[in-house]
C-alpha cells in the first residue's frame, strides 16, 4: 500500500516541481499542470508516451485533452492522497515534456 507524502516532505518536493508547472490542485490533495501543443495529434501523441510510461510504472494521470490542451492531474487513488509515485510520475512527464509543447 502506497502511503501519502507527510506534510513537510510534500512541501519540499511540490517546491521543486513548481518550476516546471505544477501546481496544488484548490480541492483534493493531487497536483496539476497544463500543456499546450502545436495541435491535436501532438497533444495525442505525447499522451500515448505518457501512457506507456504509466503503464511502466503501474501508476496512472488523471487527464483532460481539449483539443490542443492537457490538464494532467496526478493523485494517488490507493492512498487518496499525493504519494511518492506522483512525484516521480511527474519527473518522468516532464522529462518526455521537455523541448515539446508550445
Ligand atoms: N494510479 C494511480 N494514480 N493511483 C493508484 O492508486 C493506482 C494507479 N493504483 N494505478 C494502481 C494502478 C493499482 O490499482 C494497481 C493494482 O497497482
Amino acid at each position: 500500500m502506497t502511503s501519502k507524502l507527510d506534510p513537510e516532505e510534500r512541501k519540499a518536493l511540490l517546491l521543486a516541481l513548481e518550476d516546471t508547472g505544477w501546481r496544488a490542485t484548490d480541492e483534493g490533495d493531487a497536483m496539476i499542470k497544463r500543456l499546450l501543443f502545436r495541435d491535436f495529434s501532438d497533444a495525442w501523441g505525447f499522451m500515448a508516451e505518457v501512457a506507456l510510461l504509466a503503464e511502466k510504472m503501474d501508476h496512472h494521470p488523471d487527464w483532460r485533452n481539449v483539443y490542443k490542451t492537457l490538464e494532467i492531474t496526478l493523485t494517488t487513488h490507493d492512498c487518496s492522497g499525493l504519494s511518492v509515485l506522483d512525484i516521480e510520475l511527474a519527473r518522468a512527464i516532464d522529462g518526455l515534456a521537455e523541448g515539446r509543447g508550445e
